[in-house]
């Protein structure tokens, strides 16, 4: 006899009549065929159905319901991206680098995003004492870092910059490469960040002795001998002000070379191998000399002694941040850490500038790479997730919100790629003077912008997966919480909105002359295009209140300057980003949505400091801004 037999027959038995009324009903069957879709591969027998119903299993699954949303997928981010083709397609259509891009995306959706995801779920940690209660400090990272380690110099991700394969190009190719790979990276895009900066401040002050090997190393593509670097410059007094800020001091030695003895504050990626750092030489009294002047740049290796203890270095704790956790971010006491002097003495800041242009650039890349990614995973869900009777993607409103999304994520990626290419120039000798005063111009420009917008724009990213973009384990809050980071480290915004004023100041205005030039020969080349005419115009008109408002302010105390820095880089970013994307829409294999995008960037506000001018913000005298922020007052 079968089971449901014997079911049947017991129950009647028993006077029930209940099971008559529960097997032809195929309602129940479904609850249980839903719980097989939940579990696939644990389908259960008619017979354990039957009990079931019958309500004879005293041991089963809950019913969970039958629906299960569809997650959204990470496709090739390569493949994904038109803008991302169409550009590499205008400026270097070489099939070596697209093919390469190609073939990395993939690898980036199939296998490395996972490894990013392990890094975020297995965070570093930091162990002082060995077993025996001797000093180790060792901070243990997850397989997946390491791996990611590897991966990087296998791909080149350092070494493409470097190698210079691709002439002035070849800085657009490699950060394309890391903005594919930053939001899979599990962070790991800040120690590549830090070890390009380093190479670059080594290469232009001479790559020989103590950092020949070095220099090879961090730009090798061979992972067993690459090595990254830090940039240690915060300190206690925190890491924007680090001409007042740097304590640590250099004791020099007999055979020339330095003892550091200080507190770094905020160490990045501080399982590196070696880090740049600043400090202040101490002459034969022990005095320094404060400020800037009194700065240098110093070279130091991250190294253990015979009894496995950090030579000179003490990990005092790890940083327990908002973001960034795949990354270890530590305390460091220098107490007698072995170092060379790179920099002449007192020329420590400037020394290290070239390290923060290249790291500025990458923040950049990375912040235009969370917009990309976020967006990319919210295009896919529109298409899998069903609301009000229909998916999202049918709904205008939603796609409304995604466009506005797509819009901002375009210049952010135009502006950082022209940067790039401008950094390409400068390194491949073929920029001009012109160049040279754009790059520095735009580098704090592009930094701070992307910064905040990365973090509006993923986090209404995130709103577009409703709930489940606030769950952890979806991984999307990460992308958040990671974003965060852009706008605050290597320069805030107000910092490099100051940045921006130094380097007119400095260039006796000539960055911006630099910059209206090239605007403006920008915008000629759309001036026959009827469909962009709105932009044109749009630009044009911006360019002139900004160039009136350059001619004010010229007149005007620095006070005045100050209280305009944060909406004049604003309207730098914003006029030129929407002169790259009327360029971008003109070329010939531009399509329609590119001029769309266009159209909709000059829709905005391109020139707040004007309009801010006009209503008297920058006139201190009558700037009510304090007494607002403290107003304790209740009248009445
Ligand atoms: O946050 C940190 C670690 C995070 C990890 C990084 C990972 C990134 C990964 C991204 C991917 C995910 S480290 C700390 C971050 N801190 C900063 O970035 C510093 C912020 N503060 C500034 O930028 C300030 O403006 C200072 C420190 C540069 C200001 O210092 P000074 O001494 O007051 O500056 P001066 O006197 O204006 O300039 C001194 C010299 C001048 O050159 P000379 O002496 O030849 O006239 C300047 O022209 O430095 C030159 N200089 C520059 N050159 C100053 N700034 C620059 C610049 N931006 N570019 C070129």
């Amino acid at each position: 006899m079968s089971v449901s037999s014997a079911l049947l027959s017991r129950r009647v038995a028993g006077g029930s009549c209940r099971l008559w009324c529960v097997i032809p009903s195929p309602r129940p069957l479904i609850h249980v065929r839903s719980a097989s879709v939940a579990e696939p591969g644990r389908r259960r027998s008619n017979e354990e159905q039957l009990w079931e119903a019958a309500g004879y299993l005293p041991f089963t699954r809950a019913r969970i319901g039958p629906f299960f949303q569809e997650n959204p997928v990470l496709k090739n981010p390569f493949v994904e991206d038109a803008l991302l083709r169409g550009y590499l397609k205008r400026h270097i259509p070489q099939e070596v680098i697209l093919s390469d891009l190609c073939a990395f995306g993939e690898h980036v959706a199939k296998e490395v995003d996972g490894w990013g995801r392990e890094c975020e779920v297995n965070p570093p940690r930091l162990v002082h004492f060995d077993p025996w209660g001797r000093r180790v400090d060792h901070i243990v990272t997850s397989h997946a870092w390491k791996r990611m380690k590897d991966l990087s110099a296998q791909e080149g991700l350092v070494a493409i910059g470097y190698e210079r394969s691709f002439g002035e190009w070849s800085r657009v190719y490699q950060m394309s490469k890391l903005y594919l790979f930053s939001p899979s990276s599990g962070l790991y895009t800040c120690p590549l960040a830090m070890t390009d900066g380093a190479a670059k401040v080594i290469q232009s002050l001479g790559v020989s002795w103590p950092v020949e090997d070095a220099y090879s190393r961090l730009t090798t593509r061979h992972p067993e001998r690459f090595w990254t670097s830090g940039q240690w410059m915060t300190e206690r007094q925190g890491g924007s002000d680090v001409a007042s800020g740097t304590e640590t001091v250099a004791v020099p030695q007999t055979d020339g070379s330095y003892k550091l003895h200080g507190f770094k504050w905020f160490t990045s990626a501080t399982d590196a191998d070696m880090t740049l750092t600043l400090a202040r030489v101490q002459d034969k009294t022990g005095a320094t000399i404060p400020g800037s002047k009194g700065l240098s740049l110093f070279y130091a290796e991250v190294s253990r002694d015979e009894d496995g203890r950090l030579r000179g270095i003490e990990v005092q704790r790890l940083k327990d941040k908002l973001g960034t956790r795949q990354m270890p971010t530590a305390e460091l006491l220098l107490d007698g850490l072995p170092a060379r002097r790179l920099s002449e003495e007192g020329r420590g800041v400037s020394s290290i500038a070239n390290m923060l242009t290249i790291t500025r650039i990458h923040n950049s890349v990375s912040a235009a790479a969370a917009m990309r990614r976020v967006l990319q995973l919210a295009r896919d869900y529109a298409t899998r997730r069903t609301t009000f009777g229909k998916l999202l993607k049918d709904h205008p409103l939603h796609m409304q919100t995604l466009a506005r999304m797509e819009v901002e994520s375009r210049g952010a990626f135009l502006l950082v790629m022209d940067v790039c290419r401008l950094l390409g120039r400068e390194e491949s000798g073929v920029a001009t003077e012109h160049d040279a005063h754009l790059l520095r111009l735009l580098t704090p420009v592009v930094k701070l912008y992307t910064g905040k917008q990365a973090v509006a724009v993923v986090s209404e990213g995130l709103e577009s997966f409703g709930g489940q973009g606030y769950i952890e384990d979806t991984g999307l809050p990460g992308i958040l919480r990671d974003a965060q980071v852009l706008s605050i480290w290597e320069g805030t915004t107000n910092v490099l909105s100051l940045d921006v004023l130094r380097c007119v100041a400095r260039s006796s205005g000539m960055v911006l002359h630099a910059y209206f030039s090239h605007t403006k020969s920008l915008l000629a080349g759309a001036s026959s295009v009827s469909s962009l005419a709105p932009a044109v115009t749009a630009v044009g008109g911006a360019l002139c209140e900004l160039e009136e408002f350059v001619q004010v302010a010229a007149t005007r105390a620095p006070s005045y300057l100050e209280l305009a820095a944060r909406d004049l880089a604003y309207s730098l970013a914003r006029i030129y980003t929407g002169a790259l994307l009327i360029d971008h829409a003109c070329w010939k294999g531009a399509s329609p949505s590119d001029t769309y995008a266009a159209l909709r960037w000059c829709e905005q506000d391109l020139c707040p400091v004007a309009r801010n001018q006009r209503r008297g913000h920058y006139d201190s005298n009558t700037s009510l801004d304090a007494a607002l922020v403290f107003d304790q007052s209740i009248q009445g």
